[in-house]
């Protein structure tokens, strides 16, 4: 059985996250990678220069092409751009069989550019997470759809437990940002509405974390197309993301990316 993945975001120029990060990480999971591109960006390891989106109806017809002829086991969300785009791709996922849809709630790239217009957040909030399977906000995405400020795991907590209620069938919110920086430790967090896990790494310093996120939510989607449940998937997306984040490449002057090939081939950690 070849298990198909679909990602539904932007062109990353430089490969660390975005499209390519999804694209990599599918195919290091042994997952047919497709992809329907919202906008293209111009950027490198120093920062976004450029961000051309493509218009709502140009995304909606990549779906369907691939909809029609190469049915996906499970979809992930990046970057959406726009309330125009997120409301027609929240629109086809709804009326699609897809049961296993990843929401990355992509806002903010590493270097500070807008990667999604503020005034969609309610867009998002309205239509894409009452459909979501999952979702995977990191720490500042996660204070932004809930209006609450997370200082440490018990927060996360009550954040994950406000965004069940707005319809996601699992959070897992990333501990990436964590305030409390200084801990030894990165703690996420799972909960599906009846219980909350913890899945906790070593805090690893360095400036090459550029397409982290995409590449966690990637890794989750992968798995969860193979069959597997969302506990194992969250469990080899912690996995993954801590060995590309402990070997990363060191290449580019800025924030360099993440190293996708590591998890397979060095020692699984
Ligand atoms: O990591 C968020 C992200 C998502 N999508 C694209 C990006 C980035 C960060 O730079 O460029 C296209």
């Amino acid at each position: 059985m070849v298990y198909k993945a679909l990602t539904i975001a932007g062109s990353d120029s430089s490969g660390g996250a975005g499209i390519q990060a999804d694209l990599k990480t599918f195919q290091e999971c042994h997952v047919y990678g497709m992809s329907a591109i919202t906008a293209v960006t111009a950027q490198n390891t120093n920062g976004v220069q450029g961000v051309f989106p493509l218009s709502a109806t140009e995304v909606i017809e990549q779906l369907i092409s691939v909809a029609e002829d190469l049915p996906p086991q499970a979809v992930k969300t990046g970057m959406l751009v726009n309330e125009e785009i997120i409301a027609s791709v929240s629109e086809f996922a709804s009326s699609s069989v897809w049961e296993k849809l990843i929401v990355d709630p992509v806002m903010i790239a590493k270097g500070g550019a807008s990667l999604l217009e503020e005034k969609s957040i309610e867009t998002l909030i309205n239509q894409l997470i009452p459909i979501a399977y999952v979702i995977t906000p990191n720490i500042p995405e996660a204070e932004t759809l809930t209006g609450r400020e997370i200082l440490n795991v018990d927060d996360c907590r009550k954040a994950a437990e406000d965004l069940y209620m707005m319809g996601a069938k699992h959070v897992v919110i990333k501990g990436g940002h964590q305030s409390q920086s200084q801990s030894l430790y990165a703690t996420d967090i799972l909960y599906d509405g009846k219980g909350f896990y913890e899945f906790t790494s070593p805090r690893i310093s360095t400036p090459h974390t550029h397409g982290t996120g995409c590449t966690f939510s990637a890794v989750i989607t992968a798995e969860l197309a193979k069959g597997n449940t969302v506990y194992d998937s969250v469990h080899t997306a912690k996995g993954f993301i801590t060995a590309a984040i402990s070997h990363s490449l060191g290449i580019g002057s800025g924030h360099g990316p993440t190293n996708h090939w590591a998890y397979f081939e060095k020692v699984k950690i």
